[in-house]
């Protein structure tokens, strides 16, 4: 149970829209929420309810305008509303927005899809990542006819039953259900090893191998915070993987578009077997994607004997938005602009926090980026979690005080857009350096 912070002055004023918004949302919803995090327990206050956005600005059911690093946690890549998306999304929707039956659209998505990220024969569209990671395990394990998977502490890849999972009491044991009505049964054939230690794969392969299905990992993780993976981690992971006939699984949810008009698997020479896309390829409508070799891809029904299905899979208005980020990506590149502005963000953070001996830093890989409260570097969960949260929840409030608006957990990534400009990361490090100095 995360302890509630005391509310914040002025963040979200306390009986105003969002407050009384809240309280009917509570009324009525779980949590007063349609996910998790959206409820702010992490950072404290009462959520922001959003009225609408454009590019990297939302305004809030109070009227406020906020400068937005969250970006719905990454789908929303070129910022929000942009024109060549709405038009998309209008357009289709003016033909209909359903229809359970193939349509051209959603074959030029996958034809996208699989011409940017080779490794990719075959994709089946789908509804979240969540689905498209599901499947991927699925398709493992009829591959190899094996049980078990094995994931990294801190890797989240939806919230499908094999997935929430965390790790046991030892290494070669297998993991325990983090989540209540998970059974006992589906975390024995889950095992976890830390993130970017390879020598714990090894030793689990030594184990477990002739049982493994799947080894799923975000190549680039960020749902600890943005933690990059080690010189020779996903290398080691092919190796291992193809020596245990175990099926490789890259989740780019997040990273799929998001450094580059493909994946981290192409950007890095390492071709996995099965890739999962989702938020960008939506741009901002809910799609996910899984993908890779023809082999495995084409066991899905109605081809072969593993049932996935969906009625919305595929629909012509997520489909859409989709085609239209990805195409507006690939013309107009906005890959080392988002980057340029990452890295003068990083090293303004890092600089000011040094400057007011704060121990926190920035870790930052293109447009994607996280601030730890804590000495660096973070290359693991356990690393994440000896960072300070309450400092990042004290951070976030006063960023928000200021009208920025980041993830409202520590465990997370922020997101660039290519709406953000010079002049917003300088806003961001203006605020920072005054929030680091009323926490230093
Ligand atoms: P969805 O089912 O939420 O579309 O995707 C699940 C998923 C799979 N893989 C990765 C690497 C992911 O990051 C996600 C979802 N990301 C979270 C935030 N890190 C979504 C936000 C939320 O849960 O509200």
């Amino acid at each position: 149970m995360t302890r509630r912070p005391k509310r914040a002055k002025g963040a979200t004023p306390g009986g105003g829209p969002s407050a009384r918004l809240f309280a009917r949302a509570r009324a009525v919803i779980p949590g007063g929420v349609n996910s998790p995090v959206r409820a702010f327990r992490a950072v404290g206050g009462t959520p922001v309810f959003v009225r609408r956005a454009r590019g990297a600005r939302l305004v809030s059911a109070d009227g406020r305008a906020l400068l937005d690093f969250c970006g719905s946690w990454g789908p929303l890549v070129l910022g929000h509303a942009h024109p060549a998306v709405v038009e998309a999304v209008q357009r289709a929707a003016a033909d209909g927005t359903s229809f359970g039956a193939c349509t051209k659209r959603e074959v030029e998505l996958a034809e996208l899809l699989c011409a940017q990220v080779p490794s990719m024969k075959r994709v089946r569209l789908v509804n979240s990542g969540t689905e498209a990671c599901m499947t991927a395990i699925r398709l493992a394990r009829a591959h190899t006819g094996r049980a078990k998977i094995l994931k990294f502490d801190g890797g989240y890849h939806g919230h499908a039953d094999p997935f929430l999972v965390a790790a046991g009491s030892g290494l070669l044991t297998a993991g325990v259900a983090s989540s209540a009505g998970v059974p006992g049964a589906v975390a024995a054939d889950v095992l976890v090893a830390p993130y970017n230690d390879i020598a714990a794969v090894e030793r689990l392969a030594v184990r477990h191998g002739r049982d493994l299905a799947a080894i799923v990992v975000e190549p680039v993780a960020g749902n600890m915070g943005l933690v990059p993976p080690a010189p020779g981690f996903l290398e080691g992971l092919r190796k291992i993987a193809r020596a245990t006939g175990a099926v490789l699984i890259f989740d780019e949810v997040i990273t799929g578009f998001r450094l580059g008009p493909t994946t981290v698997g192409v950007l890095r020479g390492i071709a996995p077997d099965l890739t999962c896309l989702g938020k960008i390829v939506g741009g901002g409508l809910p799609i996910g994607a899984v993908g890779g070799r023809a082999g495995i891809m084409d066991r899905l029904a109605p081809l072969g004997d593993v049932y996935q299905a969906g009625t919305l899979s595929g629909n012509p208005v997520a489909v859409a938005a989709g085609l239209a980020t990805l195409r507006t990506l690939l013309a107009e590149d906005p890959y080392a602009r988002m980057a340029a502005l990452g890295e003068t963000l990083a090293r303004g953070f890092d600089e000011a926090a040094r400057r007011r001996g704060v121990a926190a830093h920035c870790a930052q890989l293109g447009g994607l980026f996280t601030v730890f409260f804590g000495e660096g570097p973070v290359r693991n969960l356990a690393d994440a979690r000896r960072c300070d949260a309450a400092a990042y929840a004290r951070f976030f409030r006063r960023m928000l005080d200021a009208g920025i608006y980041l993830p409202p957990s520590a465990f997370e990534t922020c997101f660039l857009s290519a709406a953000h400009t010079p002049a917003d990361i300088a806003r961001f490090l203006a605020a920072a350096a005054r929030a680091l100095a009323s926490s230093s």
